[in-house]
């Protein structure tokens, strides 16, 4: 008969999820993580209450470590697994949110798009300097009326000529006012069509949008396009209809599963570590039945979401994933994340509402990652429509 183990299970990885990864998959973790404890947690404070991000050198670092478009195959993106790219989002995460949204950004939602519905020539203009961090992108697809309705989107695109010429705003838009070229969503009289817009065409202008108590080391813009011209080779042939910015929108969202639990994890360890130096009543905290009751939650709720990010991670890798369990792991890992980082804000006590300590400044960002790319309310309805075939939404 098999023996169980008396051995101490790890604090971190109770359950050796770390069994159910390749060491390939081992090191795209490792070398994202030693990136991140070395260059993006010594700054992250001072950046996010700044409102800042040195946005041209972390483009070309992550792509020196070959972190944008990695997923992707070809035109110089490192063509890793979905698993990869998943565990490279959670270590990414674990710094912060914002840093994690610059990579998802990039390579989900302006790299990805170019990549599936690009022409020939438009993924080799594109792809090879985004990957390298040359070139920055945007995805252009929410509007100030239009956020979880997309479809009701005004931006508009019409001929003129062989031109198209396009007007509208997009609202809430990562990257863009420091972006070289923009992914921008518009109706059309075939439907809704990509455009690839590069930033300096007439017409075309961002601004930031500021006072942002959330995802302050991550740029948020408002993009204006006044009679934007571009050619007919500008637009994105290969779709014309919402299934474009939302098949996007699955990638991103699958990078989101895993990236949330990098930073539950990041506030369950700093909670650990608090709890068990923090002394009050001649003990310390951790020892305290309702401090146990507290981190084993946070423990447990960081387990399940790593378990749930690597099966989805498994049926992405072997095509069998479906857009309705994208939206079950965002839903759950995000809103259980959130659940997580004010655990660990209440174990900290006062500290905890400082930014010498991490976990406010994950807590502040998940209130971000729990609106977009679907709320919890949008991925909510899309599985109840799955499991009762009845669609809320119209
Ligand atoms: P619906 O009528 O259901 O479908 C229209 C067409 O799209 C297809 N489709 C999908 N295709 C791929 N993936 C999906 N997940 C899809 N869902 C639907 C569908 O088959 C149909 O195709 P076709 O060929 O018949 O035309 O669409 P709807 O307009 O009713 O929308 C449904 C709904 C509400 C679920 C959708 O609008 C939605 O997901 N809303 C949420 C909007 C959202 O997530 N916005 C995110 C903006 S980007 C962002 O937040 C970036 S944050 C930066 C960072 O990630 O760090
Ligand atoms: P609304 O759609 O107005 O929703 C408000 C509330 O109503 C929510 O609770 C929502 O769940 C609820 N609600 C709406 N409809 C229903 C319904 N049918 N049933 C039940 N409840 C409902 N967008 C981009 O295109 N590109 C980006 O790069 C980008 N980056 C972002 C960065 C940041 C920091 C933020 C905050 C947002 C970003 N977004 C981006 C926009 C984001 O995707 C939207 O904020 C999100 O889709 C929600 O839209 P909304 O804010 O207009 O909220």
């Amino acid at each position: 008969m098999t023996q169980i183990s008396f051995d101490r299970p790890d604090p971190i990885d109770f359950l050796d999820i770390d069994s159910l990864l390749s060491e390939e998959e081992k090191l795209v973790r490792a070398t994202v993580r030693d990136y991140v404890e070395k260059e993006i947690v010594p700054h992250i404070g001072d950046w996010w209450e700044e409102g800042i991000l040195p946005q041209e050198q972390l483009a070309k670092e992550f792509g020196d470590i070959g972190l944008l478009g990695m997923h992707l195959e070809g035109y110089g993106c490192a063509g890793t697994s979905a698993m990869a790219y998943g565990l490279a989002c959670l270590e990414l995460e674990a710094g912060d949110s914002g840093i994690r949204s610059f990579v998802s950004v990039q390579g989900s939602l302006a790299m990805f798009p170019i990549w599936k519905f690009g022409s020939e020539e438009q993924k080799q203009i594109w792809l090879p300097r985004m990957a390298t961090g040359e070139v920055i992108g945007c995805f252009g697809l929410t509007e100030a009326d239009s956020g979880s309705d997309p479809s009701s989107m005004r931006t508009n695109a019409k001929r003129d000529g062989t031109d198209w010429i396009i007007n509208g705003t997009k609202m809430w838009i990562t990257n863009g006012s420091i972006a070289d070229v923009a992914v921008i969503w518009a109706q059309t009289d075939g439907g809704i069509r990509g455009f690839l817009i590069p930033t300096d065409t007439p017409g075309f202008s961002a601004i930031d949008i500021k006072k942002k108590a959330s995802l302050r080391a991550s740029v948020t813009s408002e993009l204006i396009l006044d009679n934007v011209r571009v050619p007919d080779d500008f637009v994105l042939p290969g779709v014309s209809s919402m299934k474009g910015p939302l098949s996007c929108l699955n990638e991103a969202r699958f990078g989101i599963t895993f990236g949330a639990i990098g930073a539950a994890r990041a506030c369950y360890e700093s909670a650990l570590d608090y709890s068990i130096e923090r002394h009050q009543f001649g003990k310390p905290i951790a020892s305290f039945q309702l401090t146990q009751r507290k981190l084993v939650d946070m423990m447990v709720a960081v387990q399940r979401g790593t378990l749930i990010a690597v099966h989805l991670g498994r049926r992405k890798d072997d095509g069998t994933l479906t857009s309705e369990q994208v939206s079950f792991g965002k839903f759950d890992n995000v809103r259980n994340a959130l659940e997580v980082a004010r655990t660990a804000r209440s174990i900290l006590g006062a500290n905890g509402i400082t930014l010498e300590y991490p976990v406010i400044r994950h807590m502040a960002n998940l209130e971000t990652v729990y609106t977009y790319e679907g709320t919890n309310e949008i991925h909510t309805l899309v599985m109840g429509q799955a499991i009762t075939g009845l669609n809320a939404f119209t």
